[in-house]
């Protein structure tokens, strides 16, 4: 078994454009760029891995050029040549050898898992302990940055059912003038959906308390990263405050800040995301520290292409319930897709995809389309 080496990682950069400009508080995206990993094993077995982020650098530290060439040059060498079987020892030598990259390193160990369950004829949920469940909920983030636009985009989402859940981006326009549009949208939308806001860190504590004040009274159901990451002590004194619970997502990457949040006094929501903790696996070591401290669950994305929303859905079936459902609705968000059979999206979720590994297959035709050129 242990005979089976890590042969060659090739990685791509693929730039598909989005179906309407995406608004955050730091970025306005019109397209995503995907890093996508080939990873391939000396009995000719490929694994898939995707490591993707938002808005070049204005998201995270790690940029799709600068993950290519941090697995191009660092990381790749250091797993080239090895037994491919043991994830445990390929990833502790990662973590020896090259610090932080958690993007990079979560596509690779994607393309591990792939790889390992196409071997084995196992999913990569199996892998993981086994899956508790084969359908997720999705939700459907509102950004185009225009109110009426967002209504119209929510209800053609109900109707079709699709989604049920909505998140909307903030943070961009003064506080009162955010507040005025979410409280539009969930009133149109009143009980038929829940309605979320995500500031992704653009209000400082005093704007926070004022605006979270105003939206908890407008009905919204979870309040996501108020403030900047960093201010771990501040997020836990807003979800004291205030009864709509906080959602910490760019304050919490892995198993230590998870812990280090919760025994702070911080109880409320934590957005899980393989590319903060390094992967599918990595990821897991978080949502059991937070299952422990009885700090709630939600499975969240990068806006990864489907190899990247394919990953995280193995690695959130395995936790059974998530209380906050997940927001893996990235490939939707794209107007085309790499993959020869795109995700099922129905009944106000997604299928866990079956198969082996991922469970994905790639369509060479468009991955050569779309791929860049250097
Ligand atoms: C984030 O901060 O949550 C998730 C959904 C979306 O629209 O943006 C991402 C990033
Ligand atoms: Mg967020």
């Amino acid at each position: 078994m242990s005979d089976i080496l890590i042969k060659e990682i090739e990685t791509l950069l693929v730039d598909l454009p989005t179906i309407r400009p995406h608004k955050l508080s730091m970025t306005t995206m019109a397209c995503q760029t995907l890093v996508i990993i080939r990873l391939r094993l000396s009995d000719g077995t490929e694994g898939l891995g995707e490591a993707t982020t938002i808005g070049g650098l204005a998201y995270g530290p790690e940029s799709p050029e600068g993950i290519k060439q941090t697995i191009d040059t660092y990381l790749a060498p250091l797993l080239i040549g090895q037994p491919a079987h043991n994830l445990n020892a390929l990833r502790a030598r990662m973590a020896r050898h090259a610090r932080g990259n958690s993007f990079a390193k979560s596509g690779l160990e994607t393309a591990l898992l792939d790889a390992e369950g196409k071997r084995r004829g196992l999913s990569v949920a199996a892998l993981l302990g086994g899956a508790r469940c084969d359908h997720l909920p999705v939700l459907w983030t509102l950004a185009s940055g225009d109110t009426q636009k967002d209504i119209d985009e929510a209800f053609q989402r109900l109707e079709e059912r699709r989604h049920c859940d909505f998140k909307l981006k903030i943070g961009a326009n003064p506080v009162d003038q955010d507040v005025r549009h979410v409280g539009a949208i969930k009133a149109a939308l009143g009980d038929r959906a829940s309605v979320r806001v995500d500031v992704n860190q653009a209000w400082d504590e005093a704007t926070a308390a004022r605006g979270i004040d105003a939206l908890e009274a407008a009905g919204i159901d979870l309040i996501e990263q108020p403030i900047p990451a960093r201010e771990f002590a501040g997020l836990t004194r807003l979800a004291q405050r205030f009864v709509v619970p906080m959602l910490a997502d760019e304050a919490v990457h892995d198993a230590r800040d998870g812990f280090t949040l919760a025994a702070g006094g911080f109880g409320d929501a934590f957005a899980l995301k393989i590319a903060k903790a390094g992967g599918p696996r990595s990821v897991l070591e978080l949502a059991h520290v937070a299952q422990a401290a009885g700090v709630s669950l939600y499975g969240g994305t990068m806006l990864e292409g489907t190899i990247g929303t394919a990953a995280s859905l193995h690695a959130w079936a395995t936790l059974g319930e998530l209380t906050w459902g997940t927001e893996m609705f990235g490939p939707l968000l794209l107007k085309d897709d790499i993959v020869a059979r795109p995700l099922h999206y129905h009944e106000f979720g997604v299928d866990l995809p079956t198969g082996p590994g991922l469970g994905i297959t790639l369509d060479e035709d468009k991955l050569n389309h779309y791929r860049r050129r250097d």
